[in-house]
């Protein structure tokens, strides 16, 4: 069975917890059990995983790289909190990797303050979903599965 790796990034281990009217009441768990359920309807196999910190995000990214080349991971589902907004480093990371990366945000980061309007991954991003809430995971996913057939 292929594999999606859905990786989160700083404070989304905060979700369910604070700001619900922008972030929904769904925990990080709950996210995850959303995407294990997406790719169970999908036929994949769903790998989560959060990190806090830029450099371990890189280094998944790195890996993520090598299983696909390898040819055992169809893509990665991101949310990198903001660091969206701040990384170079995770920009060359996903364009060194050459894994296909969609790039998410619950929120519509473009309805949202200027500083949110800028992202420095979206340029090295497959794809890019803002603005459908926790759902938009699972619809990442699905288009994951997508690109990989070469449906979209
Ligand atoms: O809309 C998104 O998914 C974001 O990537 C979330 C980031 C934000 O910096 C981006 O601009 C948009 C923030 C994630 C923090 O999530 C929290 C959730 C609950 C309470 C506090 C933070």
């Amino acid at each position: 069975m292929n594999k999606i790796l859905v990786l989160n990034g700083p404070n989304l281990n905060l979700l369910g917890t604070r700001e619900p009217a922008v972030y929904g009441r769904d925990t990080l768990a709950d996210v995850e059990k959303l995407c294990r359920d997406e790719g169970a309807r999908q036929g994949v196999a769903i790998e989560c995983r959060q990190s806090n910190h830029e450099g371990q995000l890189i280094d998944w990214i790195h890996e993520a790289g090598r299983e696909f080349a390898a040819g055992s991971l169809l893509g990665v589902v991101f949310n990198a909190g903001a660091y969206t907004h701040t990384s170079i480093a995770l920009h060359d990371a996903i364009r060194g990797a050459g894994v296909p990366v969609i790039e998410l945000h619950i929120s519509n980061v473009h309805a949202r303050e200027p500083f949110r309007h800028h992202s420095y991954l979206s340029p090295a991003a497959r794809g890019v979903m803002a603005g459908f809430g926790v759902a938009g995971y699972g619809l990442a996913i699905a288009g994951l599965v997508r690109i990989s057939e070469g449906r979209a």
